[in-house]
């Protein structure tokens, strides 16, 4: 086995072992932690948490203090997905593979699911007794940041607003740079503020941070109409009867193609400014560039 593709294993599996204690030890027996333990245990490429664990190894920290925050963020994500997938929402029939959460239980409880998700993540990292206190109060600060008003959820408003709308490609890019990019972002910020860079390699390793969200999502809007042999539930082919704006609209593929190119440049261009050991972050780059599901 190739041993990028091994290194993605073994790292999905420390999360998952991780992830699914937490939720079990942490959440009172019964139907919610059944809904919670459905769609974490569903797989999921875990990308957020391997680039946190990366960026510890990259910058040579001992990534064991890293295991909270980085289960913390697939949780976030987690909850996303499961209300993102709403009627209210993009009202989807399968997630990851299986039923959406709502489809497997019920709307309330679907709900009630993402809520308690989202609330372990800041509980997980609290109760880490690797942790200092001030890091603890840092990273919940930024995990806040990146997931609520001023990020992830302030992103998926701006999407809603702008649906069966014309927009700017500025406008787009501002969508993703919080709907999907802060997560992302935080992934790097949050291994590289537990690693104690110095500052050259943190100013390049945040540069490269800030356009992952931005790889992801065109990477994403072009898996919409090339089609994806991984994904389940998506049309294959086309991304007609969505109202949404993707990049490949407003640019053409060809377009959209040499923009996450350019924004791929410019990270590994950062990354290897950053004078780190690189091998695993570049390899995760190309992976967010290049996937295929
Ligand atoms: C509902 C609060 C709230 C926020 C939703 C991120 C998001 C905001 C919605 C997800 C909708 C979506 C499919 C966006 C496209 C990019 C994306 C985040 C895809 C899913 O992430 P992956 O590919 O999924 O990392 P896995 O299943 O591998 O974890």
């Amino acid at each position: 086995m190739d041993s990028f593709k091994k290194y993605l294993i073994d790292y999905q599996q420390i999360i998952n072992e991780k992830l699914f204690t937490y939720v079990r030890e942490y959440t009172d027996p019964g139907r919610l932690q059944e809904a919670m333990l459905y769609s974490i245990e569903a797989g999921g490429k875990r990308i957020r948490p391997v680039l946190l664990l990366s960026t510890m190894d990259a910058l040579g920290a001992q990534h064991n203090r890293g295991y909270s925050v980085a289960c913390a963020l697939e949780m976030v994500h987690t909850y996303s997905l499961i209300h993102d997938d709403l009627p209210a929402m993009d009202d989807d029939d399968t997630r990851r593979g299986q039923a959406t959460n709502h489809k497997a239980f019920d709307e309330a409880t679907a709900i009630l699911a993402g809520d308690a998700l989202l609330t372990l993540s800041f509980q997980v990292i609290t109760e880490d007794p690797s942790l200092t206190d001030e890091e603890k109060v840092y990273l919940v600060r930024e995990l806040s940041k990146a997931s609520g008003g001023t990020g992830m959820v302030a992103g998926q408003m701006e999407d809603m607003l702008s649906e069966s709308k014309q927009i700017s490609i500025d406008a787009l890019k501002s969508i993703h740079v919080n709907k999907t990019g802060q997560l992302l972002s935080f992934a790097i910020t949050a291994g590289a503020y537990l690693s104690h860079p110095a500052e050259k390699s943190l100013q390049e390793l945040t540069k490269m941070a800030n356009v992952l969200g931005l790889i992801f999502q065109i990477q994403d809007d072009i898996l919409d109409i090339t089609g994806d042999a991984g994904a389940i539930g998506k049309p294959v082919g086309s991304d007609e009867g969505n109202s949404k704006s993707t990049y490949p609209k407003i640019l053409g593929l060809q377009g959209a193609i040499k923009e996450k190119e350019q924004y791929t440049d410019i990270a590994l261009q950062s990354l290897k400014r950053a004078g780190v050991n690189a091998t695993s972050l570049s390899r995760l780059i190309d992976y967010l560039s290049s996937r295929d599901r």
